[in-house]
């Protein structure tokens, strides 16, 4: 019996193995839309959240499309509801854009 599930396991590894390599680039499935109009996202680190105002402030790095250097800012959410489940202190990649003359978050995900 030992044997059996040693064997099985061994094939699974050995599967997995023999994957095409883009079948384990999980970068694949990171804000595709973002990606797919080769919009680079920004890292940072939430400072503060207010989901009721629907505004977020994040000690970010430097955000190349809007040519920022690196600083604590608030950015208001494009849609505040993208802003649950994130808590203070969670490091995050974001992509900002400005929004009718508003520095807006216009994509957010938890960094690894
Ligand atoms: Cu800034």
């Amino acid at each position: 019996m030992k044997q059996h599930l040693l064997r099985a396991a061994t094939a699974a590894a050995l599967a997995f193995l023999l994957q095409p390599v883009q079948a384990m680039d999980h970068s694949a499935h990171v804000a595709p839309a973002a990606k797919a109009a080769g919009q680079a996202m920004s890292e940072g680190t939430i400072r503060k959240l207010d989901l009721s105002a629907g505004k977020v402030s994040i000690a970010h790095g430097e955000i190349a499309n809007l040519k920022m250097p690196p600083m604590t800012m608030t950015f208001s959410a494009g849609d505040p509801a993208m802003l649950k489940g994130f808590k203070e202190g969670d490091k995050v990649r974001f992509r900002a854009a400005e929004v009718g003359g508003k520095l807006t978050v216009v994509g957010i995900e938890a960094a690894k």
